[in-house]
């Protein structure tokens, strides 16, 4: 199977691209999965969330999305066919006008989880990153701290699709290995993307990344219901949506209470980012000549 990372064509099993594990068997063992996270750097669990509200969750975004004028009229909603001409959404922010997506999100049951995982009381960031991602739509390959490390580095991103979602809709994809390149941690992965005013996609070609830093890529199909999460160091990215579907999915964050919260990201209404707008901010490519990672 030919796979699609950003815009990039591998094969899965080739060289550069493999399937994410899946820690399902492990759920319930925390120190085997803090075990798995140094290692892998992600925990993927499958059957994660309760399908069932999973999909009722879908249900109320797709009829939002048919509010806005975003999909096919006349079809059948649970599609989520893509509107002629449409662009994708994202629905960032505090999301409380989706209650059965909340309901999710923020589940006894996940918090549950990190609270077993994180060993004490956990906090969720407010605001999420919600979206709805349309043909032809994919995610460069980043770090998440650039965008939220005022806060504890110990912060976690839960990536969770709305509905059964094949890696030609548009998966998370993640370089293993990532979490260890130290020059880019001591370099990229110092930005703070409002701060420095900089751009945040550290690369939109995932085959540079492996020649020059190495690591292989991993992604998988996903169905409702599975989740994955890692760290902030972790470099990412999604394959590309190459059907005429939306892509529906969100990224949400955990830590500790106690734990320093970075501000943009919590409260009724989040300030979120400050930064300029993408062409008027610090080009990644002189950045990364800078750091000497060109
Ligand atoms: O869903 C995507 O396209 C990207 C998600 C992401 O970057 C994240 O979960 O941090």
């Amino acid at each position: 199977m030919n796979v699609k990372i950003c815009d990039v064509e591998f094969e899965m099993g080739g060289p550069y691209l493999t399937e994410l594990r899946d820690s399902g068997d492990i759920r319930h063992d925390m120190d085997a999965l803090r075990a798995r996270m140094q290692e892998d750097g992600y925990v993927l669990i499958r059957g994660f969330h309760d399908r069932d509200k999973v999909l009722k969750a879908r249900e109320q975004i797709l009829q939002k999305l048919e509010r806005m004028g975003k999909l096919q009229p006349n079809t059948d909603l649970t599609e989520a066919l893509i509107g002629e001409g449409q662009r994708g959404v994202m629905f960032g922010g505090t999301n409380t006008d989706l209650p059965a997506y909340l309901d999710v999100v923020n589940s006894p049951d996940v918090m549950k989880f990190f609270e077993q995982f994180l060993d004490g009381e956990p906090r969720t960031l407010d605001y999420k990153w919600l979206r709805a991602v349309s043909t032809g739509g994919f995610t460069g390959a980043h770090y998440d701290i650039v965008y939220m490390g005022r806060g504890t580095p110990n912060l976690y991103t839960l990536w969770t699709p709305f509905g059964d979602t094949p890696i030609e809709m548009g998966t998370l994809a993640i370089l293993l290995g990532s979490q260890h390149f130290e020059k880019i941690r001591q370099t990229y992965g110092q930005m703070d993307v409002d701060r420095d005013s900089i751009e945040g996609w550290f690369s939109r070609d995932p085959l540079e990344l492996v020649q020059k830093f190495g690591g292989k890529w991993a992604t998988t199909h996903f169905e409702a219901g599975d989740a994955i999460f890692f760290g902030m160091f972790l470099m990412h990215s999604s394959t590309e949506n190459t059907t005429n579907r939306f892509r529906i999915s969100c990224d949400t964050r955990y830590q500790l209470d106690s734990e320093p919260v970075d501000d943009r990201w919590i409260g009724d209404k989040p300030k979120g980012h400050t930064a300029k707008a993408d062409h008027q901010r610090i080009n990644m490519e002189d950045a990364r000549k800078k750091w000497g990672l060109a």
